[in-house]
């Protein structure tokens, strides 16, 4: 029993991993895109939280660890504004 409360544990604890992804958006002239690029973005399985930075043209996103910055940036562009994947 105790070995299996451990495994549970040690699950959880890789499931909770995350990342933190900067994208660098092109494109936002308004709070109105921001809202687009953050609800993009938040749509793509996996992504917990974005922040936007409208007047630096960046975002910053808390996904789970595994989360693919480049599904994050399709989803972007998709939604008609540039992205890539900042260093
Ligand atoms: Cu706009």
């Amino acid at each position: 029993m105790k070995k299996v409360l451990l495994s549970l544990c040690t699950l959880v604890a890789v499931a909770s991993a995350d990342q933190l992804v900067n994208l660098k958006i092109d494109g936002m002239m308004c709070p109105a895109c921001v809202k687009n690029v953050k609800g993009s973005l938040n749509d793509v399985t996996g992504v917990k939280e974005s922040t936007i930075y409208l007047k630096e043209g960046k975002a910053e996103v808390k996904a789970a660890d595994g989360t693919k910055p480049e599904a994050m940036c399709a989803a972007v562009k998709k939604a008609g504004y540039g992205c890539a994947v900042a260093k």
